[in-house]
């Protein structure tokens, strides 16, 4: 299927946006969406859905939020649902497929926002950014900011030192696939024109590694946070989390190397552009 799926773009001009305030025809694309992916977040979930609705609310621009969940046990799509917020919300439901990154992929297909943001339902990013990290893609700064713990005023407070060296240890190894400092970060706003530029692969582990490796957005800006710890349930961070990113970053080599090999002698997942794969049904 390589080849097919181009990501659907809303007909706008380079950085033209739907504007808020209530102008809008019912069906009109809105500017921005929030894609947040799920699993088991029904505590987390419904008071971030509020304090973004509030962020969001006084803004310019229009939005919608889309939570895109793996039919979590604990009721987490429902707790969305009820959670009433006054704004235009989406609910995804996937079942029979678990996955992280496939879920964010599956959010960014599905938003019809030009510009995407994705974060943590967890709480470990801070909704106060969300607007800041939205305005650097919207206003034609960059076509990528990320929320960056390892610049000046970023920080990672209450990471157990084994916790922080495998992170650093993990951004280091990437150093030559991105000059950006925070590539594993999950926090993210992105013109989502950029993401037809490769196609992106879903056994990608860090989604916004994979689109700077493969979809190159430039100028990239960083926007320093402080991460926070969950404060529901327990952190997976483990070894089977870091072999499955050594295997990340090995397909992104392997892209980079093809990138530089004749046309005829390329080859492997992930080479030819053609956009995000729509999603499985
Ligand atoms: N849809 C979906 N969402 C997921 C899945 N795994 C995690 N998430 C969500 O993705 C976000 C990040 O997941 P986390 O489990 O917090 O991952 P992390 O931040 O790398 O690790 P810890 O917070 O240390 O556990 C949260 O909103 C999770 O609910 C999944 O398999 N499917
Ligand atoms: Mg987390």
């Amino acid at each position: 299927m390589r080849g097919e799926g181009i990501l659907p773009l809303t007909m706008l001009g380079s950085h033209e946006v739907p504007r808020g305030g209530g102008s809008l025809p019912a069906d009109a694309p809105p500017g921005v969406t929030l894609v947040l992916p799920t699993y088991n977040e029904r505590l987390s979930l419904p008071p971030l859905l509020r304090q973004l609705s509030e962020r969001l609310q006084g803004q310019p621009w229009s939005w919608e939020i889309l939570v895109v969940d793996d039919d979590s046990p604990d009721g987490t799509a429902q707790a969305a649902r009820d959670s009433g917020i006054p704004g235009p919300l989406r609910v995804i439901v996937r079942s029979g497929e678990r996955g992280l990154a496939s879920a964010i992929l599956r959010g960014l297909w599905e938003a019809r926002g030009r510009v995407a943001l994705v974060l943590d339902a967890d709480g470990s990013h801070p909704p106060e950014l969300v607007v800041s990290l939205v305005n650097e893609v919207l206003s034609g700064r960059c076509e990528m900011a990320l929320a960056s713990r390892y610049i000046r005023g970023g920080s990672t407070r209450g990471w157990p030192l084994r916790r922080r060296l495998l992170s650093r240890g993990a951004t280091l190894l990437a150093r030559p696939l991105t000059p950006v400092k925070d590539p594993m970060s999950g926090f993210f706003a992105v013109d989502r024109e950029v993401l037809s530029r490769a196609r992106l692969d879903p056994v990608g582990y860090k989604i916004a590694l994979e689109i700077l490796a493969r979809c190159r957005p430039a100028p990239v800006r960083e926007i320093p946070f402080e991460f926070r710890d969950r404060r529901e349930g327990e952190s997976k961070m483990g070894a089977a989390e870091v072999l499955r990113y050594l295997r990340h970053l090995g397909r992104l080599y392997r892209f980079r190397l093809a990138g530089r090999l004749p046309l005829g002698q390329r080859g492997g997942p992930g080479v030819s552009p053609g956009g995000l794969l729509p999603p499985q049904r």
